[in-house]
């Protein structure tokens, strides 16, 4: 059959984690390192983002529905629990990392960083500034999460894990969030324990800065 291709820059936390999963798999796949709104991702995803998929016939976007297919049409361990309601709690901590925290710490914050827009490149202070209170409630929010066991749901590794992980990998990167990881005594804990869990540390992506040779 077809090879995998996942199209997308590895740096983007949404693609990393359909990398996860293809690696908890074993799966062979390629990976075409490519920015969103360029022709193979307008093709195949609906909103021209990444990652985006094709599998022979199959195309995708979006990165909980990759990680369905990946899961589901391939053999080898499933980041969702077979337990139903261990299935429900880490599609429910999937959902607020997508539409909650993906939105405050990469989009937001992050972004102020890494895609400042401002005339001499320069990180968005203002931005930064006015963004600080909310992503330190998201810390809050995420440091109780995973206090008590070190996963999001349950006592292992799940797909809710691999969504979280590559956004606090780059929350250690940038200043404010470093310092507030350290004083998250938990969720910097969890953030080292996961970054050596084989499928994450395999899947690693190059620094942000390399981001202008991809695509
Ligand atoms: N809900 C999407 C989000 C994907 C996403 O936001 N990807 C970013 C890169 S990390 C992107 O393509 N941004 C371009 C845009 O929003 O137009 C998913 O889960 O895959």
């Amino acid at each position: 059959m077809s090879t995998v291709q996942i199209f997308g820059a590895p740096q983007s936390n949404f693609v990393w984690v359909t990398r996860i999963v293809a690696a908890e798999k074993g799966l062979q796949y390629e990976l075409i390192p490519v920015f969103p709104h360029t022709p193979h991702v307008d093709a195949y995803h609906p909103l021209s983002k990444i990652p985006a998929l094709r599998h022979g016939e199959v195309t995708l976007g979006e990165s909980r529905a990759i990680c369905l297919y990946l899961d589901r049409m391939f053999a080898g361990p499933s980041l969702v629990p077979a337990d139903p309601a261990l299935a429900a709690k880490t599609e429910q901590w999937i959902s607020i990392i997508c539409t909650h925290v993906d939105l405050t710490l990469m989009r937001q914050y992050a972004g102020a960083y890494f895609f400042p827009g401002t005339a001499d490149g320069q990180p968005d202070r203002a931005r930064i500034d006015s963004l600080l209170q909310s992503v330190e409630q998201q810390f809050g929010l995420l440091n109780g999460a995973v206090e008590s066991t070190g996963y999001l749901a349950g006592h292992s590794f799940t797909l809710a894990d691999a969504y979280l992980v590559p956004i606090l990998f780059y929350m250690r990167e940038l200043p404010e969030s470093h310092e507030l990881l350290k004083r998250s005594r938990a969720l910097g804990e969890y953030l080292d324990r996961h970054l050596r869990h084989p499928s994450v540390k395999a899947t690693i992506p190059p620094p942000m800065s390399a981001l202008q040779a991809t695509g």
